[in-house]
């Protein structure tokens, strides 16, 4: 970790009842997965969300009716920062593996989804923000190439158990137009670098700069109540929408 916190916004993408397995200990409570962004504005590009299959989860009160499924490590940040029902101390209503939340559907906000499901991806990291990740595979090379080998792999979705109809649908959504790389910044970066998988991490690394750059310099809003407006400007007004309107909290660690 770095000197500097790093502010993240989290996005509440709401667990679909009926609670089937070990989530059905939480029912009647609202069940969020906590997803860690620094790209609020690409919200609306959404297909789906990612965990760590052998990841360790819980499910965290953040008040007397939300819970939050995150890791512990961010569940103890949050009891920090006001977002636990008990202050400065976790309280862990199920633990949970990454394997038993995928498949979950999820209604998460400003996605043109109207639902989206849980998936694994293999580079999620548990030191990082809640090892939760929102999927918008038109502007981040990591979700394009996740999804990308899901789709491309029946052997990978037999392996954690992924249905087709949970990945399969789901196209890259234009979200954001760059000039340089069009409509699917992502996509159109990871075809042109001939980026294999989501383990050709060194290509990714540097697809991850190039996108993120210019995303954030020459970017302008396709779509939503910003449409036409610069990235740089809609981000801003984006997280404050997602945050006013009690679809999304502010996270620091
Ligand atoms: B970003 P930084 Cl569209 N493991 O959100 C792996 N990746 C994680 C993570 C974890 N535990 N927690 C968060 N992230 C991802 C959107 C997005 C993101 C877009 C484009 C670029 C991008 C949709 N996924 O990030 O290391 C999350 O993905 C490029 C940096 O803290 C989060 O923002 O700087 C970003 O990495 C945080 O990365």
């Amino acid at each position: 970790e770095g000197v500097a916190p790093q502010e993240y916004v989290l996005i509440k993408m709401e667990v679909q009842p009926p609670f089937t397995g070990k989530l059905k200990a939480l029912e009647g409570k609202k069940v969020f997965l906590a997803a860690a962004t620094l790209r609020p504005e690409t919200m609306y590009g959404q297909t789906n969300a990612w965990v760590l299959a052998d990841g360790d989860y819980g499910a965290y009160e953040v008040s007397a009716t939300e819970v939050f499924v995150v890791t512990a490590r961010a569940a103890l940040n949050m009891a920090y920062q006001n977002l636990s029902r008990v202050p400065q101390q976790p309280t862990c209503l199920v633990e949970l593996k990454g394997q038993d939340l995928i498949g979950l559907a999820v209604v998460s906000p400003l996605a043109k989804n109207p639902v989206v499901y849980v998936l694994p991806m293999l580079n999620i990291k548990t030191d990082k923000g809640t090892g939760v990740v929102t999927s918008v595979p038109s502007d981040s090379p990591d979700d394009y190439m996740a999804l990308s080998d899901l789709k491309s792999k029946p052997a990978l979705r037999a392996k954690f158990n992924v249905q087709d109809e949970w990945v399969l649908p789901f196209e890259v959504l234009p979200i954001i137009n760059v000039p340089e790389f069009g409509d699917k910044s992502a996509e159109a970066v990871c075809i042109s670098m001939k980026i294999k998988s989501q383990n050709n991490r060194d290509d990714l690394e540097a697809a991850k700069k190039m996108t993120y750059l210019k995303g954030f310099t020459d970017g302008k809003m396709l779509v939503g109540d910003y449409a036409g407006m610069k990235v740089q400007e809609a981000k801003p007004l984006i997280k404050k929408l997602l945050v006013e309107s009690g679809q999304a909290v502010i996270y620091s660690e």
